[in-house]
């Protein structure tokens, strides 16, 4: 029985072949921040997502000025994040059902660890996985990452379905200089070290549709939050 949730979906039929992008040179943006081209392979990832959102439904959550985010969002893992008008806070169960989040797939587990470390990171085991859904015109302004208690380990963040353009600041304070890179599906960035508090953020997905993931952006962010 599909659930509403699951008939909202993207996700192609099973059977269509995407060419694969070659992975690309692991390319040092910043001290801290390494972009791995093609380092994720979309088509190999589309099942286990499917699960996670068939498990925990995308949802827009409110911001503590009571705004809906532009992205929806969902997680897996032990801990997952999530938004209210009291805060953020990684949460062990769904707000939602009150049910724990699905755990993350060992698809996502295996890419992250591999991720962390060749972007030269040390061992990377992480507990939350939040997706973030990105419309066309859905993007994320400037804001840091720091819901998590560790900020000595890095964060993983993997790009599926339309491009977009993913832009930081460069010093650890808001009104610093603006840097932008172009991520498109299967690429990846890892944050760490001295780039692991930076403002960041994403500009809207222009229009389109990826044969696999849809008219979205999805992107995966694996932290260690606990
Ligand atoms: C840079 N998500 O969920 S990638 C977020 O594309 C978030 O969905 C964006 O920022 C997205 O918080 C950006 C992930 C990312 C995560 C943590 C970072 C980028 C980071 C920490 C430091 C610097
Ligand atoms: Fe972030």
């Amino acid at each position: 029985m599909r659930t509403p949730a699951a008939l909202e979906l993207p996700f192609a039929p099973a059977g269509d072949a995407g060419a694969a992008r070659t992975p690309g040179t692991p390319e040092t943006l910043q001290p801290g921040l390494v972009r791995l081209p093609a380092f994720a392979d979309p088509a190999a990832l589309r099942a286990a997502l499917r699960d996670v959102v068939d498990a925990a439904p995308l949802r827009h959550f409110v911001t503590p000025g009571g705004k809906p985010m532009a992205a929806a969002m969902t997680n897996c893992g032990a801990l997952g994040w999530t938004s209210d008008r009291s805060g953020y806070r990684y949460s062990p169960v769904d707000p939602a059902t009150g049910c724990a989040w699905p755990s993350i797939p060992t698809e996502f587990f295996a890419l992250a660890a591999h991720a962390a470390r060749t972007a030269g990171f040390g061992e990377f085991a992480p507990d939350a996985c939040l997706v973030n859904r990105y419309a066309p015109g859905a993007g994320m302004t400037a804001h840091q990452d720091r819901d998590e208690r560790d900020f000595e380990m890095p964060i993983v963040s993997v790009t599926l379905g339309l491009g977009a353009t993913f832009f930081w600041h460069t010093a650890p304070a808001r009104r610093s200089p603006t840097r932008g890179v172009r991520v498109e599906s299967g690429d990846v960035l890892v944050f760490g070290g001295p780039s692991r508090l930076m403002y960041h953020g994403v500009r809207a997905p222009r229009g389109g549709t990826d044969e696999r993931y849809g008219a979205f952006r999805w992107n995966l962010t694996l932290r260690r939050a606990g």
